[in-house]
């Protein structure tokens, strides 16, 4: 039987790019998008889209039996600076939303889980270059610690009611079809579009601030790579490292810079600077390497010339 997959929150940044693949992958009819926003026109006209708000739990269980649902992809969380400016309605979505997809896969409604967890899981004295896969976690947002917490829950239910979940910690996500939200990675996708607008970018991170990162080509293919991996090869069920290149604002400016010569940035550091610097600057993702044959394609240079190729088109 072909699974039925539910992508909650397809119309963020990562679900405008997972969708398109999943569709590919298992057809448009059985792949449903949803989300609080109505997704992207080439979202909406591929295939179905049901509007939920993933803290309504019977909203959310009435998509999944009108479906039968077999899979869900949780994307949906507030991501790090906006966390730390609502911190309570933070925690409740990033952690009740989590808690309702895990029960209904407890309850045997679904087969299988994937819920990403990120580098903002590590904190302030987690080592920061190659960070290991087992090391001190103590982040200090309100994000960061719905991500540790729901790595542990999902670690929990898995040993202890054999719910099928799997997850990843992203570094920061560099994509061109949808702008990410909220985040302290952020800079480096409206750097992008700012350079290819104006000319110029002021950038919220101070110039040397090295942070992981990732082509979202790659983050896709690690998503669907270990939902599809033989459950016995995922060893690891709190969450993988995944790594593919760093950089700071600088340095990424000065790759800009190389094809947009006119292109300057400068600089008005604000408190996201302190979330980055609490974050690793390098992930040592081995694990994901030898359990689940994770390789990722692109590197610094590959990803900014595919963007500034992509977005020159629009
Ligand atoms: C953020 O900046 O909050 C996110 C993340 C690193 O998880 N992009």
């Amino acid at each position: 039987m072909t699974d039925k997959i539910l992508v909650l929150g397809a119309s963020g940044q990562i679900g405008t790019d997972l969708i398109m693949q999943l569709r590919l992958d298992y057809g448009n009819d059985n792949v449903v998008a949803s989300d609080i926003k109505k997704p992207v026109d080439f979202i909406l006209n591929s295939g179905p889209f049901e509007e939920i708000n993933v803290l309504d739990e019977n909203r959310l269980l009435e998509v999944v039996k009108k479906y039968k649902i077999t899979q869900v992809y949780h994307l949906v969380a507030m991501l790090s600076a906006t966390g730390e400016k609502f911190p309570a309605a933070g925690w409740k979505l990033n952690m009740d939303s989590l808690f309702s997809v895990l029960n209904m896969a407890k309850d045997g409604l679904l087969k299988k889980v994937y819920w990403p967890s990120s580098i903002a899981s590590f904190g302030p004295t987690t080592p920061r270059t190659n960070t290991a896969q087992y090391t001190i976690m103590d982040p200090g947002t309100v994000y960061g610690i719905s991500k540790l917490s729901g790595e542990l829950w999902c670690d929990y239910y898995h040993k202890k009611y054999g719910v099928d979940v799997r997850s990843v910690r992203y570094p920061g996500l560099i994509s061109y079809k949808t702008q990410p939200g909220g985040g302290t990675t952020d800079y480096a996708v409206d750097i992008f579009h700012q350079a290819l607008k104006t000319n110029s970018y002021e950038c919220f991170l101070a110039e040397n601030t090295v942070l992981p990162m990732m082509y979202m080509p790659d983050a896709i293919k690690a998503t669907i790579g270990i939902m599809e991996a033989p459950s016995e090869d995922v060893k690891i069920r709190t969450s993988y490292n995944l790594s593919a290149f760093s950089f700071d604002p600088k340095t990424l400016a000065d790759k800009i810079k190389s094809q947009l010569p006119n292109f300057n940035i400068s600089y008005a550091i604000d408190s996201r600077n302190d979330i980055a610097l609490s974050w690793p600057q390098s992930m040592d993702d081995s694990r994901a390497r030898k359990d689940w044959a994770w390789q990722h394609d692109y590197d610094l240079d590959a990803m900014v010339k595919d963007m500034l190729e992509n977005l020159s088109k629009e």
